[in-house]
């Protein structure tokens, strides 16, 4: 899964600005020196060259870079070749896609209090109960009808810039033992000042259910108000993420529900 771009050509590249997506290039020299800002979550990063902007095709091969590591300082330079006189290149960023098997503990998640619908600044939150004999396979979280309305929350890794996810999907296994038979949002993702959710019917009983949600506006509600969501919404909540709650609670009434397999993956 990659990400990124940047679009300076070989020769007309000085001064080159940055496109809204990361990683975002902070300058492009005449001596070919390509200074990109590092993004969360990177495994490593690649540059890419085409002789058109679009529809490409792109390649890391010479002169592109296939392999840059992760500096960790926020923003890094490389040399590429301008004796070209022709093309294009781009930071692409190779993702490390998160992801929660639940094979020993509960990795960090919360239960969390939401109204799913709403926003709320800094939700209440307790431990979540691991469960090591149900799963799929085996280990797996478990969660009762706790709140008023509960869900499941990611931990701290998930959160803040999470942008370079955008364009990727959230899914789940998701397994419920008890059902209203009604739609509920199904995923919130808590921006800080505003949250979106995610409408879904509601999952088949005692069934081990994989759900997929794009991490794109489409689809997505704005909470209190219902509205559809922009696409600089959608990355606005993303480049800024106080909280991401899976719904566990589709009961008026008694709820046991497994989550297990959180795949959050890049585009
Ligand atoms: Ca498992
Ligand atoms: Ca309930």
């Amino acid at each position: 899964m990659k990400i990124g771009l940047l679009l300076p050509s070989f020769v007309f590249a000085a001064g080159s600005a940055a496109l809204a997506a990361p990683p975002t290039i902070e300058s492009f020299d005449r001596n070919g020196v390509l200074t990109f800002r590092e993004v969360p979550g990177a495994l490593s990063y690649q540059v890419e060259w085409s002789s058109q902007l679009t529809p490409g095709p792109w390649s890391a091969e010479p002169p592109g870079i296939p392999f840059l590591p992760v500096l960790g300082t926020g923003v890094q330079s490389v040399t590429v070749s301008v004796a070209e006189n022709r093309g294009f290149y781009r930071v692409v960023a190779v993702m490390s896609p998160f992801v929660s098997t639940f094979d020993n503990d509960n990795q960090g998640l919360r239960v969390v209090a939401y109204p799913f619908r709403s926003h709320v600044v800094d939700p209440v939150t307790s431990v979540l109960p691991w469960d090591g004999a149900t799963g799929n396979p085996a280990g797996s979280v478990r969660i009762g009808d706790i709140y008023g309305e509960t869900g499941i929350a990611a931990p701290a890794a998930y959160l803040g810039n999470q942008l370079a996810f955008y364009r990727g999907s959230l899914s789940y296994d998701l397994l419920i033992r008890f059902t209203d038979t009604a739609t509920y949002p199904a995923v919130v993702l808590n921006g800080g000042s505003l949250s979106l959710y995610y409408d879904t019917p509601n999952p088949a009983l005692n069934l081990w259910q994989l759900r997929t949600v794009p991490l794109s506006e489409t689809g997505w509600k704005v909470s209190g108000t219902g509205a559809a969501v922009t696409a600089e919404v959608f990355k606005n909540v993303l480049s800024q993420l106080a909280g991401i709650y899976i719904y566990t609670e589709w009961h008026s009434g008694a709820d046991d529900t497994s989550v297990d397999n959180i795949h959050m993956i890049g585009p």
